[in-house]
């Protein structure tokens, strides 16, 4: 399943997943590993780093023009068919596609070589605190595309008198061999829209744009997460032979002063950093998993999750649109020094991320922040100019969001006139045995100086680390006791702090990190420790603390 919902009534599309033969570099030994899966839940590859290819009959019937979908793959793909290499991927956490061609019917193979290894090739996942796998550890699909298809929707909805609009910009890509005449017809709730005929030269692609009014239609919101199918619809001399579905919801996000705004009205965010990683599992959570951890953000009282630190699964985004979740949603990177943004695939490798979640991400009404660059090298000159070229690309993309992306280099950052949202990490006592309260002033005081003046500012990091199940009633560090005081203690002030936007605590649960780098110095078990509930999801004492904060507003 790609999405929560059917995408195609027209299109042809199969899914692939299911069990694929893999096989380790170097090895002859075969195995039988599940698509979307880690290698990682496989005894023989529990620490593995490295090469490994992924093998897969399909017995077409109808052959066409091909097309294979990977909603991710961990962390690099080279994508053959029948044997002739037709792609390659960089970022697990990035969909993409690979054009396969005209196909024949009958048995044909599909191998994708996966790489999760780190060095130079790799800018973005390096030893890290947070694991990188390796696997197809999203859906993958095969779809069979007509001569002039639907490459791409953007729906952005917009108030103007007292009534919802929306422009919805449509990309239609011909591989004809001859210029094609279409049209194009869309329908969104009682309303239907029809393109003129469009004329598209052979092999080209072409940009229509559609802007209307959509009346009685009810805004998305936290409180009524309503949305709506649009469903787009190719035509060509008179056949219906292409359509794409989106799912959309009728919602505005402005930044107002100090203040965010969702349709007009005030909104504080208070929620989770949510890494995709799951004991056994890895990053390839299934819906079930995804949604149950939506069970239990919810049921502690957020209304908010920060995708840290890349793109999330598009049916984890698809919870997010139906539960009414705020989604700050960011770019793949964290905690890079001036020297690792030097790497000479860093500037590529982050713009294509931020363009594959954009142009995949952008009809999520959920998605009310675009993030970047988590803990980077904001204080140096060269830094800054990445971090301006890469606010400038989201804005490029979609102005309808405002951008930000979370700090630690307090007193130094020079980046932070920048964003349209300021925010910062800070962990007040647990790195530094300081108040939460005293610390928060100096750091607003600070930011309002160097450029977040009238900007609103939001707590992206907050938290402490305890081992589930280690209770001490001296309260000592590392005790579940301890971790609770520690957040009730921040909340107590960002929650009621009237310069704060919002809060996300660091983090929702516990998450395996890499050996390498050292962190398994800090990190116990060679995890990152600071979930409210750890790996399996088994609730700490902050649980407790958390819902009983996050009720208060
Ligand atoms: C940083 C970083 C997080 C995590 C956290 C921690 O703020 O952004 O990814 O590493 O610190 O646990 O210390």
């Amino acid at each position: 399943m790609l999405r929560l919902f059917e995408q195609h009534r027209i299109r042809r599309v199969c899914s692939l997943d299911g069990m694929w033969n893999f096989k380790a570099e170097g090895s002859e030994k075969s195995y039988s590993l599940p698509v979307p899966g880690c290698w990682e839940q496989h005894p023989d590859f529990l620490s593995y780093r490295g090469k490994g290819t992924y093998t897969k009959q399909v017995d077409i019937v109808n052959g066409g023009n091909l097309r294979l979908i990977f909603k991710g793959v961990s962390h690099t793909a080279h994508v053959s068919f029948d044997g002739e290499e037709k792609g390659m991927h960089y970022n697990a956490f990035t969909p993409f596609t690979v054009p396969v061609g005209k196909v024949e019917s009958g048995s044909h193979t599909i191998c994708v070589e996966v790489d999760n290894s780190f060095g130079e090739h790799s800018a973005l996942h390096i030893p890290n605190d947070y694991y990188t796998y390796g696997g197809i550890t999203r859906p993958a699909a095969m779809e069979w595309l007509p001569d002039v298809y639907i490459e791409k929707i953007q729906f952005v909805p917009f108030q103007r008198d007292g009534l919802w609009h929306a422009s919805i910009g449509v990309t239609v890509q011909s591989i004809s061999t001859k210029e094609e005449t279409i049209q194009l017809c869309a329908r969104l709730g009682e309303e239907s829209m029809v393109s003129g005929e469009i004329s598209l030269p052979a092999g080209k692609t072409a940009v229509l744009t559609m802007e209307r009014a959509f009346r009685g239609v009810k805004s998305w919101s936290p409180q009524d997460p309503c949305l709506y199918f649009l469903h787009m619809v190719l035509k060509r001399n008179g056949r219906e032979e292409d359509d794409l579905i989106e799912r959309v919801g009728f919602r505005t996000i402005q930044v107002s002063g100090t203040k965010l705004l969702l349709n007009g009205e005030e909104i504080f965010l208070k929620g989770f950093n949510r890494h995709e990683d799951y004991a056994l599992l890895g990053c390839a959570i299934p819906l079930q998993l995804m949604a149950s951890d939506m069970d239990l953000m919810q049921d502690m009282g957020a209304n908010a999750v920060r995708t840290c630190h890349y793109p999330n699964d598009e049916r984890f985004l698809d919870l997010c649109d139906e539960r009414g979740i705020l989604v700050w949603e960011e770019n793949h990177a964290r905690g890079l020094k001036l020297e690792d943004m030097q790497n000479p695939n860093f500037d590529k490798q982050c713009a294509d991320c931020i363009r594959e979640m954009i142009e995949s991400h952008c009809n999520h009404p959920s998605i009310v922040i675009w993030g970047i660059l988590n803990e980077c090298a904001s204080e140096t000159e060269e830094g800054r100019e990445k971090y301006k070229r890469q606010y400038e690309q989201i804005r490029s993309m979609d102005s309808s969001r405002p951008v930000t992306s979370a700090t630690c280099r307090h007193f130094t950052d020079i980046s932070l006139d920048l964003p349209d949202i300021v925010s910062f990490n800070m962990y007040s006592g647990w790195y530094q045995d300081v108040s939460a309260e005293g610390r928060n002033r100096q750091e607003i005081e600070w930011i309002r100086r160097v450029g977040g003046e009238g900007k609103p500012i939001i707590v992206s990091e907050m938290g402490a680390a305890a081992i589930y199940g280690y209770r001490d009633r001296s309260r000592c560090k590392w005790s579940e006791e301890r971790q609770a005081d520690i957040i009730r203690e921040n909340l107590d002030v960002y929650m009621n702090d009237p310069d704060i936007t919002g809060v996300f605590i660091w983090q929702f649960a516990d998450c395996r990190v890499t050996e390498e780098g050292g962190w398994f110095s800090t990190r116990a078990r060679c995890h990152n420790n600071k979930g409210v509930v750890d790996e399996y999801r088994r609730p700490k004492m902050a649980y407790d603390t958390v819902k009983e904060w996050f009720q208060k507003k």
